[in-house]
């Protein structure tokens, strides 16, 4: 039987250690929100008028979109809506509405969306004043995206599942591939979700190319029941026992099991596994750019970072100053690939591509 190791990093760039030792912050009272710096080039002396609405493309969790968008509209008073959409979702939608965007800004979802994203030319730079908080190694030196938050992927059990069939906690990439958990993984489609892509880089970084990837995803694929279309599905899957084991982020698994499911337990593969640094950027030709910019300069803060955990959410903040919960698990515990997200962020369009041809495809 193999037992659960938590590893201590070899790869993790020393920012990110940083960031999970970093001391609480004292509480966040009544912060000021930051305005945006960056006056036009022949700005008037007049005032510009203020802002008055702001539509969000949000990634993360529902109820995370819901929490940030009143508070940033109580704080600012500008009447602030959001549409929540996969990663790979979010893409489809920038590119489509490429000559008349519908949002203005980008919050949240894996770094490397934010790379493939810009490599379209559908982000706009923005350096936030508040940036400079932020560690170098979680943000574009030239502000196409910045961090706002990190978390690790990791394997999510259901334990009685596990137990009926006689399969111990998957503590590798390779467990996955037992033969009695055939139909018991769950995991995302990387072309709508940047977890289940995170998953997929992670084995092109761990195998040492993307043909390997594709030997490893081919194999795991005659035990996946179902590639959802969000990323965090898998995790609901196995906290309903319909599958043994779901691919997530490992934050989400937490969240999950706090709020009811409490089969659920977090296990993490011992070869290393990938993270994510979720980003906010904005959205080229952006409708609201000034509202969009203090929505930046205002995710970067401590206090906002601090709401994640009021609503379960317990990714890491990426700034220094934030609060970090006690459920949240700390990068620095987790054994992690030297995931690369600007190369990650080059190949999404090809490996999903390649995915849909060779994998989904493919008979069980
Ligand atoms: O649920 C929170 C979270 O896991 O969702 C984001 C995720 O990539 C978006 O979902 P998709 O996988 O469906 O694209 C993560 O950034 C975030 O931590």
């Amino acid at each position: 039987m193999k037992s659960l190791k938590i590893l201590i990093a070899p790869f993790v760039v020393p920012a990110l250690l940083m960031l999970a030792a970093c001391a609480p912050a004292p509480a966040p009272t009544a912060a000021p929100v930051a305005q945006p710096t960056a006056a036009p080039a022949a700005a008037e002396p007049t005032a510009a008028p203020k802002p008055e609405k702001l539509t969000v493309l949000c990634t993360p969790q529902e109820d995370w979109c819901q929490a940030m968008t009143k508070a940033f509209e109580e704080q600012t008073g500008i009447k602030t809506s959001y549409v929540r959409l996969s990663s790979g979702e979010s893409l489809a939608k920038l590119r489509a509405t490429k000559d008349n965007p519908e949002f203005s800004v980008w919050w949240g979802g894996p770094a490397d969306g934010f790379v493939a994203a810009a490599a379209e030319d559908l982000l706009e730079p923005y350096v936030s004043p508040n940036a400079a908080d932020i560690p170098a190694a979680q943000k574009d030196p030239n502000g196409i995206w910045t961090g706002v938050y990190v978390g690790a992927l990791g394997f999510c059990s259901n334990k009685d599942v596990l137990a009926q069939l006689g399969v111990e906690k998957p503590n590798s990439w390779d467990d996955l591939l037992d033969p009695k958990l055939k139909g018991q993984v769950a995991i995302a489609h990387p072309a709508s979700s940047g977890t289940a892509y995170t998953a997929v880089w992670t084995q092109v970084t761990r195998l040492g190319g993307i043909d390997q990837a594709f030997e490893y995803l081919k194999q795991l694929h005659q035990n996946v029941l179902q590639y959802t279309k969000s990323g965090s599905a898998p995790g609901q899957m196995a906290g309903r026992g319909e599958v043994a084991v779901a691919v997530i982020f490992s934050h989400d698994c937490v969240k999950f099991a706090d709020e009811g499911m409490t089969a659920l337990e977090v296990s993490f593969p011992e070869e290393g596994t990938g993270y994510e640094i979720g980003g906010v950027a904005l959205i080229k030709n952006a409708p609201e750019p000034e509202a969009a910019k203090m929505w930046i300069d205002w995710v970067l803060t401590a206090q906002a970072q601090e709401i994640g955990p009021t609503v379960k959410s317990y990714q890491l903040p990426t700034n220094p100053n934030a609060k970090v919960s006690e459920r949240s698990v700390k990068l620095s515990e987790v054994k992690l690939v030297d995931y690369n997200f600007d190369e990650a962020g080059k190949n999404r369009k090809a490996i999903t591509q390649r995915f849909e041809d060779e994998i989904t495809v493919a008979p069980q």
